[in-house]
């Protein structure tokens, strides 16, 4: 099988063979996916990812010598490409991090009362939100459009110009802030209040499902055999959960890349006042399972100073400035990861330094001091979140699983161990790519449920576990940075 998983910083084509026990993963293709400003709009080059996609197709041949069985698209949520009735694009897809969709926003909430909207979709508002987005769409009038118009999310839209088949994936779909939590479908009340046309949606489909089949000039073009298209699961952070090789029933998540998701998995939405003002999401899982999360800027932090800093003329990989946190002093500043200023694209470390300013805090000046301050601080929301996650649940949570690339960062891994004080439980860091590979192999009748999944990727990727160091030391600290929230 293969899968092709898209990430907001780069993408990759992973080919997997499943012998009835084990799972042997093979990456055959990785590319950067870099967004493109054009005019007064952010971007998706999606052109680009196509081509990369196919790319990835003739290196999987190449690499299994022969077509694999299947093939599934995932990507980061919320985004979407509009298709016009010839099954053209309608222009390139817009990139959540462009604040034009925030005004938007505003307006829709005078329509429907924030706590209203979230006790109907389960989402939290944020200007990156679908729902937003389209509201933001200048292009389209939907009197005029609507009728002929359709939104693919990102994996569907993949699917659709791979196989000519249009649907709409449960997982993907869940991020969009339309959908009814508890009906696992589309809220055509919320549409029609917001004035947006019901038709420009697709039919939503079960994660595991196949769309359709490879088309015949896609086959003839790349030289590879017809296989079966498949959404296995849409939304890249639900195919992590997927594979979280977890053995306890009760856990926390943190599936760490350019986002930080936090949250548990549970069989039910939690739509309460108490877990809107937490800024949680239901989202959906693998088996109509409901992802309660939180989203926490993550490592896009890090990411963002280091694109900053190469422009300054210095590049500096992710190990060698981990490498340099680590030996910096432990810091006495922190910022809060939830916050919204970090959200659109820019110069991070003086919006980092800016932060601490405002808040009174020293200001970090080093390199290696703002990579510790941005760590320290996600490990902290980390704690927050799990506080918070238990609160909303009832339960006392022992175990994190962190999956996904971020875990590469041992000294993330380990600053969430100690500053939470719970076991952290660590792999796969291709999680994605597995859980994305392992519902294909349910499409395909040779895994039955997500317990199995789940057996299957503690077989093939043994996880790696970090336990809480200094506990007393990061307490103290910990109750500097609550109060340092609680003032601000
Ligand atoms: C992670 C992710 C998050 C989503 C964010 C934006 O890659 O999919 O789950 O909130 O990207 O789409």
């Amino acid at each position: 099988m293969m899968a092709v998983d898209f990430g907001a910083s780069s993408g990759r084509a992973v080919t997997g063979h499943f012998d009835g026990e084990r799972l042997s993963i093979q990456e055959v293709h990785r590319f950067a996916n870099e967004p493109v400003q054009l005019g007064d709009r952010l971007h998706w080059d999606f052109l680009r990812l196509f081509h990369e996609l196919k790319q990835g197709m003739v290196k999987a041949k190449q690499q299994l010598g022969r077509t694999p069985a299947s093939i599934a698209v995932d990507t980061w949520g919320v985004d979407y490409g509009l298709v016009d009735p010839k099954g053209q694009l309608v222009g390139n897809p817009g990139h959540y991090r462009d604040l034009r969709s925030e005004p938007a926003m505003r307006e829709a909430l005078k329509l429907i009362p924030e706590a209203d909207l979230y006790a109907r979709t389960g989402i939290q508002s944020s200007s990156i939100n679908t729902v937003y987005q389209l509201l933001a769409e200048e292009q389209l009038s939907f009197g005029q459009n609507a009728g002929d118009w359709r939104m693919l999310f990102m994996p569907d839209l993949f699917h659709y110009y791979l196989s000519g088949v249009m649907a709409s994936e449960y997982t993907i779909a869940s991020t969009s802030g339309l959908l009814d939590p508890v009906k696992r479908d589309w809220n055509i009340p919320v549409m029609e209040t917001l004035s947006l046309p019901p038709s420009l949606f697709n039919p939503i489909i079960m994660p595991g499902t196949r769309v359709g089949e490879l088309r015949p000039d896609i086959c003839a073009e790349l030289s590879v055999d017809g296989m079966p298209v498949i959404a296995a699961s849409g939304h890249d952070t639900a195919a992590a959960v997927a594979s979280i090789p977890a053995e306890a029933s009760r856990y926390a998540f943190i599936s760490s890349g350019t986002w930080s998701l936090m949250g548990i998995e549970l069989d039910e939405p939690i739509l309460t006042e108490r877990s809107r003002q937490l800024l949680f999401s239901n989202e959906g899982g693998a088996e109509g399972k409901i992802r309660l999360l939180k989203n926490i800027m993550g490592l896009w932090l890090l990411q963002e100073c280091r694109r900053t800093w190469a422009m300054e003329g210095y590049q500096l990989g992710y190990a060698e400035l981990t490498e340099m946190a680590e030996h910096a002093p432990r810091n006495s500043s922190y910022i809060d990861a939830g916050d919204a200023v970090f959200l659109p694209p820019g110069n991070m470390p003086q919006r980092i330094q800016e932060y601490c300013r405002a808040t009174g805090q020293p200001v970090p000046q080093s390199r290696p001091e703002i990579v510790r301050c941005i760590l320290e601080s996600l490990a902290f929301k980390y704690r927050q979140t799990l506080g918070e996650i238990e609160e909303l649940t009832g339960e006392r949570l022992e175990h994190i699983h962190m999956v996904g690339g971020g875990i590469q960062n041992r000294l993330l891994c380990q600053l969430t161990a100690s500053v939470t004080g719970k076991t952290v439980i660590a792999g796969p860091v291709e999680a994605t790519s597995i859980g994305n590979l392992m519902m294909q192999a349910k499409a395909h009748g040779e895994v039955h449920n997500l317990a199995e999944i789940r057996q299957v990727v503690r077989q093939s990727f043994p996880p790696e576990t970090y336990l809480p160091q200094d506990a007393d030391e990061w307490e103290e600290r910990y109750r500097k940075y609550h109060q340092l929230l609680v003032r601000h």
